[in-house]
């Protein structure tokens, strides 16, 4: 798959710090955009679109303010559609409770299925604590949702907490956004034993309902705990006891085996509705020798 047809999409400070560290995990993969309105989310060692939100650059970004934040993108649409030109999924990052990103993403997953592309969104829910916050993002979410064909709920409390547990920055990400967006930009544009391609992808999340995504990795022996994992991830609580559609995507080090295979995907799909349409692939990496990483991309979840 050619690298111009991915992109991934950083959006607003923290969005944009996400995304630059996913990026340097794929980068060979796939492209990509920063958007923000202030100067240090736009700063990248890497090579980045930018895209500057608004006039000047302050620190102050959109200030909270989404529906500025809506505005400066909507007047970006020449930009975004010379660059969304090649692209047929895009994945896009972003934490919502601000003014870039509450503001910018719908509207910028708006313009991408526009021009027919793909969007799986990523959106980080502010901390409990924040209910002003709160409130501005439940409003974007409705939005990001219907423009996005699946919307991966994230919370920061729940990342913060993951991030203490590892020893590393929750503003970077926790290392847990990383492997996600790293595990789903592998599954998407490698084949892998079992050929899996963006076809596959559109059939399961066409399925209707929320989807969401579960990423764990593990000892290949214990297929029980690496399901458990992924069901605990930073993820926000979801319900997969009704999934209607589940494309899962297994790696393993060359010693990996059909048995390891099946009983890892009987742990995932035990868990969805027993009429579900599965898709399995399976790939060998040999730098994951002795470890197991899963992929999931469920459709027609509860959330709540
Ligand atoms: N507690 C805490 N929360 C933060 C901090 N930085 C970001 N957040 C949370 O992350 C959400 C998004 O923050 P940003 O990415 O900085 O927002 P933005 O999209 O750049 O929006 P503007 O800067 O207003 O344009 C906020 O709503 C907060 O919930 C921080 O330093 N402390
Ligand atoms: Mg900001």
């Amino acid at each position: 798959m050619d690298n111009s047809s991915l992109l991934m999409v950083g959006i607003g400070s923290l969005g944009c710090a996400w995304a630059k560290r996913a990026h340097g995990r794929c980068e060979r993969n796939i492209d990509l955009l920063l958007v923000d309105s202030d100067a240090r989310g736009l700063e990248s060692s890497t090579q980045a679109h930018v895209l500057q939100l608004g006039p000047t650059l302050e620190p102050s970004g959109c200030a909270g303010l989404p529906q500025l934040g809506e505005q400066r993108m909507r007047a970006l649409s020449d930009f975004t559609s010379r660059v969304l030109e090649p692209v047929e999924l895009v994945i896009l990052l972003t934490a919502l409770g601000g003014g870039s990103g509450s503001g910018a993403a719908p509207e910028m997953a708006r313009q991408a299925k526009r021009r027919g592309a793909m969007v799986i969104s990523v959106a980080a829910f502010p901390f409990e604590a924040q209910l002003t916050r709160r409130a501005v993002a439940e409003e974007s979410i409705a939005a990001l949702e219907s423009h996005s064909d699946v919307c991966v709920r994230l919370s920061l409390d729940r990342l913060a907490w993951q991030a203490r547990e590892r020893g590393v920055d929750w503003r970077l990400g926790a290392a847990w956004i990383e492997e996600l967006v790293e595990g789903i930009v592998t599954t998407i544009s490698r084949i892998g034993l079992i050929n899996l391609d963006l076809m596959d992808l559109r059939s399961i999340v066409s399925k209707g309902g929320a989807s969401t995504l579960l990423v764990a990795e593990g000892d290949p022996e214990k297929p029980m705990l690496i399901f458990k994992q992924a069901m605990e991830s930073p993820l926000y609580d979801v319900n997969i006891s009704g999934a209607r559609g589940c494309l899962i995507q297994v790696e393993g080090g060359t010693g990996l085996t059909i048995h390891q295979l099946n009983a890892v995907t009987d742990a995932f799909t035990s868990g969805v509705h027993q009429d579900a349409q599965v898709i399995l692939g399976a790939r060998i990496t040999p730098e994951l020798e002795g470890k197991m990483r899963v992929v999931a991309i469920v459709s027609g979840v509860g959330i709540y």
